[in-house]
């Protein structure tokens, strides 16, 4: 693909689902896609060559070179560079299911389009400038977004909430070079250059806004990836039953015997408006079957990624040492569950550091999911003046190498370090910067940002 915006083939895709459904749309983006389009028509490409930008029209679309119609479908026009991807863009919105969309995408692929690969429209749109790369990471996120909480997230960043600071913390270490510049060139200049003292400070605040945005981190991560949540006790503790009513259907097997669960079973839930990965696991104890041992493994593997564990104890069991040790050495936030509360007689009291539940009456799980959501989300969410607006690894690791670097520049040059020598430290951190932004991209870091974007996006 070239980089200097001219992409030469036009693509098309699908750019819904594929399935039954009132609409489709395809998508054609490229220099052809007018002729594409057009070529779909009965009088040919020239009929849309001269549609006004985002203008739409019904028609019957026909198969290239015979009578056959199609369907008839209403065909939108965008011209370059006022589109999605920069390109000119035609979007074709036929009726839904499978047969008519799959037609019109091998009819513009019979005209010349080539197949999209996944991600590759919004992967033009920022190869042509329209978005810069945390935006084209926003719009994979808006789209998986599970939660509304993930979602605020998700759109904030394609409105450029991470991009535009970002953008403002570059400015900010541009300045500071431009301040050490005056040191290196000019230093017999009769006005005198900013004081180092200043500079050093200056840097000393470009740092601090960068830790205040990386404070946002653990909770933009969770946002959009979702708080990993295990249940987790002994065997027929009831752990599978309240996975199945936190998740609102019956998902995991449940039986009265004990072992029931083998493998980890994971599902999506929006507690309160906030993503959690509910996972239920094999009931812990110690076994010689082969399967449940793997099973009780799994378990492990997930306590130990966990970000709270639902450590569940039925009504009337108690906890043996050993499994209260267990629990304290968990290493993540703990709600300690009393499950099958609707079995526990009158006369037995509550214990207050335990949430009662009943997956039967219902009892308990409401406030089961307020603790969840206040124990994960209160402390990285709330409080905080910062909306949470990074998201990912990727930009977290970047914006932490450039934090680190203009604390080196302040370091080296408070220390005496000569400018020339101290400005290195800034380069650095403005390359940081314009990574996250996508200034400059490797063809592996697109491939990374694309690869989980579904085709026609
Ligand atoms: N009365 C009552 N029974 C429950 C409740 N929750 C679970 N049970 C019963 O307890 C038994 C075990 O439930 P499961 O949900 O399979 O327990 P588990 O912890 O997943 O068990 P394993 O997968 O074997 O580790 C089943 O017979 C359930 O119907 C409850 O709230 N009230
Ligand atoms: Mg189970």
């Amino acid at each position: 693909m070239d980089r200097s915006g001219t992409l030469l083939d036009t693509i098309v895709a699908l750019a819904t689902p594929p399935g039954v459904g009132a609409v489709a749309v395809v998508r054609l983006s490229g220099p052809g896609a007018r002729e594409i389009a057009g070529g779909l028509m009965p009088c040919g490409g020239a009929a849309i060559a001269d549609w006004p930008a985002r203008s739409s029209r019904l028609r019957v679309l026909h198969r290239p070179g015979s009578d056959e119609a199609l369907d008839r479908a209403l065909v939108t026009v965008f011209a370059a560079p006022g589109s999605y991807t920069g390109e000119d863009v035609v979007e074709i919105s036929t009726h839904g299911g499978i047969s008519i969309p799959a037609a019109v995408v091998d009819a513009c692929v019979a005209l010349g389009a080539r197949q999209a690969r996944p991600g590759e429209f919004t992967q033009r749109a920022y190869l042509n400038g329209k978005l810069d790369l945390t935006q084209a990471e926003a719009v994979g996120d808006l789209v998986a977004a599970d939660s509304p909480k993930g979602r605020a997230v998700a759109l904030h960043q394609l409105e450029r909430g991470l991009g535009e600071r970002i953008a403002d913390l570059r400015g900010e270490v541009i300045g500071l070079s431009a301040l050490l510049v005056q040191h290196i060139d000019f230093p017999e200049e009769d006005e005198a250059p900013t004081p180092i003292d200043a500079i050093v400070s200056r840097a000393g605040s470009v740092a601090a806004k960068m830790d205040r945005l990386l404070a946002t981190a653990p909770a933009g991560e969770l946002l959009r990836e979702g708080a990993v949540a295990v249940l987790a006790g002994r065997p027929n503790s009831g752990k599978s039953s309240l996975f199945n009513a936190l998740v609102g259907i019956d998902r995991a097997i449940v039986t009265a015997e004990a072992g029931t669960t083998r493998d980890a079973i994971e599902a999506v839930v929006s507690i309160d408006g906030f993503p959690f990965r509910l996972v239920d696991t094999a009931g812990l104890r110690s076994s010689s079957n082969q399967v449940e041992r793997l099973g009780i493994e799994i378990a492990h593997r997930y306590l130990a990624a966990a970000d709270v564990v639902l450590y569940c104890r039925e009504a009337g069991q108690g906890m043996s040492e050993e499994e209260d040790a267990f629990v304290r050495s968990l290493s993540c936030p703990v709600v300690r569950v009393c499950t099958k509360w609707d079995l526990a007689t009158g006369c037995r009291k509550a214990d207050p550091s335990e949430v009662n539940v009943s997956v039967v009456s219902g009892d308990g799980l409401d406030s089961l999911g307020d603790i969840l959501r206040d124990m994960v989300f209160q402390g990285v969410v709330e409080g905080r003046d910062e909306v949470p607006v990074v998201t990912r690894r990727r930009q977290s690791d970047l914006l932490r190498k450039a934090r680190a670097e203009i604390a080196g520049f302040g370091e080296a040059l408070a220390g005496g370090v000569p400018a020339e020598f101290a400005s290195a430290h800034l380069k650095t951190a403005e390359s940081a910067l314009e990574e996250i932004l996508g200034v400059v991209a490797t063809d592996d870091v697109l491939d990374r940002v694309f690869r989980d974007f579904c085709i026609g996006k």
